[in-house]
């Protein structure tokens, strides 16, 4: 496979509405999109970097910045044999793993497509239908929170998870609990607590949940593992899982008992992959986590999450609850019984809209054989 070129867009598009989480509120999202051509086909990814530094260390800017001047120059012009060669080629670059996947999984998209299989069976996938739970962004008060829960059940989502912060926490799990007793509910602090706050958050205990995602520090396993032996719910670790050394240390240590695998967040396919087999063998769940991606990350989550080790519902979930048009056609729908058909064709599946593409598109840097060609 020659890397003939690759095109960096950073798009613009506005969420239908804001979401909260521990960390800030988002709408307006700052999108960088890549394109690779290989032996003359287009592959596509998504870098799942936010725009600020505030869930991981990566910002849309970081991303252009470290593409632009490190990783695409290591790339373009090199031909290789497969996309899971690309780690090691990327590996004297430390960090910057939602940078590095946004490139590797356009390989991947490409790859699937010079092979004529879909991606979720050129990766390996072995279930054609995948399961969709939501993730909610906190709210003014228990009554919309519960409001909220009630439409996405309607809509046939199979698990929901409730985004809490210290304040926003206790009540509002109790609300929904008492009104939808026999639900999958589970919460995510996105790191918002200390190890102080291991009474308060084992109160959580009563209401039965799948799961407690990330409620300490971003980068700290160990803590995690003093909170898991105080508490019953079962711990889901995120943002700190970047590799699979990191999920092997955190099962050791018993930190979590599931691990949340984001495609960004562990550089893109070739780790996620690992990484699921690994928690498989040691019978950890995954599952299959989101960053308020546009359709074209969302649809890189769907072939990822047919892999076998993705046993629980993900946060995939319908291009419509995020935006009025999404960039891929046709738009990621979700059945009535909250499931995703992962699609049969070659690549990704969906057609990159190009001309919205186009006009979503604030800066591009395209690059063939190591120079900026326009
Ligand atoms: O922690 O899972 C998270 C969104 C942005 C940053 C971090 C997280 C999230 C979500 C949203 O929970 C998941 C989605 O619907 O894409
Ligand atoms: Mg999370």
């Amino acid at each position: 496979m020659k890397i003939e070129s690759i095109a960096l867009r950073e798009v613009r598009m506005r969420l239908k509405s804001p979401f909260e989480t521990s960390f800030g509120t988002v709408q307006d999202r700052r999108i960088v999109l890549v394109e690779v051509v290989v032996d003359g086909t287009s592959g596509w990814g998504e870098v799942t970097a936010g725009e600020t530094p505030a869930y991981n260390a990566e910002t849309t800017d970081t991303a252009w910045h470290v593409l632009s001047d490190f990783i695409v120059p290591r790339l373009v012009g090199k031909s290789i044999f497969t996309s899971s060669e690309v780690p090691a080629l990327l590996n004297q670059i430390r960090g910057h793993e939602m940078a590095k996947s946004g490139v590797e999984n356009a390989l991947w998209d490409a790859e699937a497509q010079l092979s004529g299989l879909p991606l979720y069976k050129h990766l390996g996938g072995t279930t054609e239908e995948i399961a969709c739970g939501v993730s909610l962004g906190i709210r003014e008060n228990p009554a919309t929170l519960v409001k909220r829960v009630e439409e996405e059940l309607r809509s046939g989502y199979q698990r929901i998870k409730l985004k809490i912060k210290p304040g926003k926490d206790y009540e509002f799990v109790a609300a929904v609990r008492k009104e939808f007793p026999k639900i999958r509910l589970s919460v995510d602090a996105n790191s918002a607590y200390t190890l102080d706050d291991a009474t308060h958050l084992k109160s959580l205990d009563e209401f039965d949940l799948l799961m407690m995602e990330q409620p300490l520090s971003w980068d700290d396993i160990h803590a995690h593992s003093k909170l898991q032996a105080q508490i019953k719910t079962a711990i889901c670790l995120d943002e700190c899982i970047y590799n699979t050394r990191h999920a092997l240390t955190a099962i050791e240590l018993k930190s979590c008992r599931i691990i949340n695998i984001k495609l960004g967040r562990v550089s893109g396919h070739t780790e996620a992959r690992l990484m699921q087999n690994a928690c498989r063998e040691h019978g950890v769940p995954v599952w299959c986590g989101g960053m308020l991606e546009s359709g074209i990350g969302r649809a890189h989550n769907i072939a990822m999450s047919s892999l076998p080790g993705f046993s629980l519902p993900g946060d995939v979930s319908a291009s419509q609850r995020y935006w009025s048009e999404d960039i891929i056609e046709p738009a990621v729908e979700v059945t009535a019984t909250g499931t995703i058909q992962v699609p049969k064709t070659p690549g990704l599946g969906y057609a990159v809209k190009r001309e919205l593409v186009e006009r979503l598109t604030v800066r591009r840097n395209i690059f063939s054989r190591g120079r900026v060609a326009s």
